[in-house]
């Protein structure tokens, strides 16, 4: 069985948690602690050498990167509900999830380092830093404004991984502070139907629980 090494507090952690959910695939959780920093421990760093997580093992396959994982899942679970098999579908979510870890993740994680970190650790909030990534977080969330005004989901009228994956670095925006209100599409699609989900909602108190959040 699938082996996920993972701290459900953080976003790609989280990404994994819900889409594994959303497909019903079976799997077995390994808490990695990351405010104490076991992702940088030599045991774990031999699954991953980024030292980040999450990280999945199947046998002797070892499989950083969230999305991989989610894929992989897929694939192996015959999801093809939420990984479907046609080409140009599929090719529409690799181009979302490659986006999402490229650029978006990057620029929600300015918000969630301010926002919600930072305060957690007793620190202050940088409002320059903030003004500073606003630009190019709303030429992004521009981007998934435009796609979500032409359907339900981002690829369409059903609900895929790519819709997770990306949804997974605003999963806190109104501790993130994100702007999501300037784009009604965006926050439809976040409000009205990621957060409506069952297996967004079944991995959320984990998250508000272990940020203090709860
Ligand atoms: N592209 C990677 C990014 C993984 C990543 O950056 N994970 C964060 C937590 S969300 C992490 O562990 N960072 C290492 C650190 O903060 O030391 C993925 O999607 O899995």
């Amino acid at each position: 069985m699938l082996k996920v090494y993972l701290d459900p507090c953080t976003v790609n952690c989280r990404k994994v948690l819900a889409g594994l959910d959303l497909m019903g695939a079976p799997f077995e959780q390994v808490h990695v602690d990351y405010f104490t920093g076991g992702h940088k421990s030599p045991d774990y760093m031999a699954i991953n050498p980024n030292a980040a997580l999450p990280a999945a093992v199947d046998g002797d396959l070892m499989l950083p990167e969230s999305n991989a994982i989610l894929m992989y899942a897929a694939e192996i679970n015959g999801a093809d509900d939420y990984y479907p098999r046609d080409p140009k579908i599929r090719a529409d979510i690799h181009r979302w999830m490659l986006w999402e870890a490229a650029t978006w993740f990057p620029s929600c994680y300015v918000y969630l380092v301010e926002y919600v970190v930072k305060p957690l650790l007793g620190a202050e909030p940088d409002a320059e830093v903030i003004a500073k990534e606003a630009p190019n977080w709303h030429k992004l969330a521009g981007i998934l404004d435009a796609r979500l005004a032409q359907s339900r989901w981002l690829t369409g009228d059903h609900v895929t991984v790519a819709d997770i994956a990306v949804a997974a670095p605003m999963h806190l925006h109104p501790q993130q502070r994100l702007p999501v209100a300037d784009h009604p599409n965006l926050q439809r699609w976040m409000v009205e139907g990621i957060e409506k989900l069952p297996s967004w909602q079944r991995t959320q108190p984990a998250v508000l629980n272990a940020l203090g959040l709860g």
